[in-house]
C-alpha cells in the first residue's frame, strides 16, 4: 500500500516539475512579475462591498402607543427620521412659526392600526431655523442603506429650499397606498 502511495506521489511530483519547467521556459521572469503585479493591483482596486453602518435604528420605536402623536411609536411615524415639530411649536402637519416646509420630502407607507389600511405619509422637514430641541425619532421602515441612493431617509430634505437649516419634521397624510 505504501509503495503504491509512494509511486503515485512521485508521478504527481514529476508531472508538477514538468509543468513548472514548461511554464518557466514559456513565461519569462519579467512577464511573471508583471502579471503578479497586475493581479495585486487589481485586488487593491476591487471595491469594498458596501455595508449598512446605520446604528440599527437605535431610536426605533419598539412597542409603544400607536395613537400617541407625541411618541415615536405613533403609526404615522413608521418611516420618520427626524425630530417632531408638534413638540416644537408646530403641529403634526404644520411647521413651527418662522420655519417653512421642505420642497422635497421622504414618503413612507404606514399601516393605520385603527382601520388596518396602508397610507402614504410625507415627511417634510421644516427649514430655516436651528434644529429643534424636540423628540427625536428614527423608525425609517423599509428604508435602505445610504449606498442605495433615493431609498435612504437620513437626509436633510431642506436641501431644495433657499434656507437649508433643518428644524424639525412633520408627517402629512398624502393618500392611501394601493
Ligand atoms: N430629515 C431629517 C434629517 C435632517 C438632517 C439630517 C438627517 C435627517
Amino acid at each position: 500500500m505504501n509503495k503504491l502511495i509512494d509511486s503515485l506521489l512521485s508521478v504527481i511530483d514529476r508531472a508538477t516539475e514538468k509543468r513548472a519547467r514548461k511554464a518557466a521556459t514559456s513565461v519569462g521572469r519579467r512577464s511573471l512579475l508583471s502579471r503578479t503585479g497586475l493581479a495585486l493591483a487589481g485586488t487593491a482596486l476591487v471595491p469594498v462591498l458596501p455595508f449598512d453602518r446605520s446604528p440599527g435604528n437605535a431610536w426605533a420605536a419598539t412597542g409603544g402607543d400607536k395613537n400617541d402623536q407625541y411618541a415615536c411609536s405613533y403609526w404615522r411615524y413608521c418611516a420618520l427620521d427626524g425630530v417632531l415639530c408638534n413638540t416644537a411649536g408646530g403641529s403634526l402637519t404644520s411647521c413651527p412659526p418662522g420655519s417653512e416646509a421642505s420642497k422635497v420630502s421622504w414618503v413612507g407607507t404606514c399601516r393605520n392600526p385603527n382601520d388596518g389600511k396602508d397610507y402614504l405619509v410625507s415627511y417634510n422637514d421644516c427649514c430655516g431655523k436651528p434644529m429643534a430641541n424636540s423628540t427625536a425619532c428614527l423608525t425609517s421602515e423599509r428604508e435602505r442603506p445610504g449606498y442605495r441612493m433615493g431609498l435612504h431617509n437620513d437626509i436633510n430634505w431642506c436641501m431644495a429650499n433657499a434656507n437649508k437649516g433643518y428644524h424639525c419634521t412633520v408627517a402629512v397624510l398624502v393618500g392611501m397606498a394601493e
